[in-house]
């Protein structure tokens, strides 16, 4: 009845944002990412008689606030008449700062979870229990390149890479490791009810989808990175013209996008991406990296720099 599992944060290069039905948490849109290597969250979970209600510690604190949630995913997939779970989780980045943890963090917990209860089901049966708690959780189960559909009763998700495929690298500048003012649910809704462009962004995705896929299928990194800054900007349009507006962003970030530009300007092939927070992805050849990693740390006000390749999905790494 109990197990370990980790898993990696993903980046969107085709972005998720708004929801067709908040009650089931499926997404609005299809989308596409990029599961990270050294980035990681662990989940330890153990069903226990003993226990008078489900307990959390992350990264050695009890942290009772993240635990309705994660009480709610182990509902949907033991029932609410389960035994009580001890769920011990380590994180090696800042959280709910931007950077996917909740991403890693449910994708683990699922995977934990159905090995602790010896459950055996399927990637895509544990992707849709992740993305039911948190839609992008759902693209970590998977290495790599990853495409998420939006159905209309479900979520369908396909490999469209592996990480040896294409080894593409993403170098993260840190602009405020605080946690956000807006969680991305809340700020979702709001630009579904408030923003003008919010209908547009979802009926031109499936041209963005389109665009990375064929750009993923081609290694285009031109192409890529094209179609990629243009849907994280038409994100974060619509997230400008809620009431009252989302900006997440802070005058680092600007100067962080300015750099890649540069970089871009100087014949690097690089592009950024911003997500539910201020920090900077910026994704790379290569052979690029150690520029884009200089310049970016050379940004004043950056608080930190992180570098990765690619990475696998969520795995179970001890089962008892
Ligand atoms: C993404 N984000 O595609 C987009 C881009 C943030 C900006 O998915 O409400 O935590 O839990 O389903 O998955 C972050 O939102 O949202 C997110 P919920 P989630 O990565």
């Amino acid at each position: 009845m109990r197990a370990s599992a980790v898993a990696q944060p993903n980046i969107a290069l085709i972005k998720y944002w708004g929801k067709r039905d908040t009650g089931r948490n499926l997404p609005a849109v299809g989308s596409q990412s990029i599961t990270l290597e050294r980035l990681w969250t662990t989940m330890d979970v153990e069903f226990s008689a003993e226990l008078a209600a489900d307990t959390l510690e992350v990264n050695g604190s009890e942290s009772p606030s993240m635990l309705p949630r994660l009480t709610a995913c182990l509902d949907r997939m033991a029932g609410s008449d389960r035994l009580p779970a001890r769920i011990v989780s380590e994180c090696n980045f800042p959280i709910a700062a931007g950077l996917a943890s909740s991403a890693s963090s449910f994708a683990a917990l699922v995977v934990a979870a159905d090995a602790a209860l010896g459950q055996g089901n399927d990637t895509l049966t544990l992707a849709r229990s992740a993305g039911a708690a948190s839609g992008s959780a759902a693209r970590s189960l998977y290495a790599g390149f990853v495409e998420l559909r939006a159905g209309e009763d479900d979520i369908d998700l396909e490999q469209l890479a592996r990480p040896s495929d294409w080894p593409l690298e993403v170098i993260v500048a840190v602009t405020n490791a605080g946690a956000k003012a807006v969680s991305s649910g809340d700020a979702m809704i709001r630009s579904a009810s408030t923003s003008p462009f919010y209908a547009r962004w979802v009926d031109e995705q499936h041209e963005d989808l389109d665009a990375g896929r064929a750009a993923i299928e081609a290694r285009d990194f031109a192409r890529l990175a094209e179609v990629a800054e243009h849907n994280c900007l038409k994100m974060h349009s619509v997230m400008w013209t809620s009431r009252p507006s989302i900006v997440y962003w802070n005058q680092v970030t600007l100067a962080c996008m300015q750099s890649v530009r540069e970089l871009r300007d100087k014949g690097h092939a690089v592009f950024f991406t911003i997500d539910a927070g201020p920090q900077v992805k910026a994704v790379c050849l290569p052979e690029d990296a150690d520029a884009v990693a200089s310049a970016l740390s050379a940004v004043e006000g950056v608080v930190d720099v992180m570098r990765t390749g690619l990475g696998d999905g969520a795995r179970v790494v001890k089962a008892t």
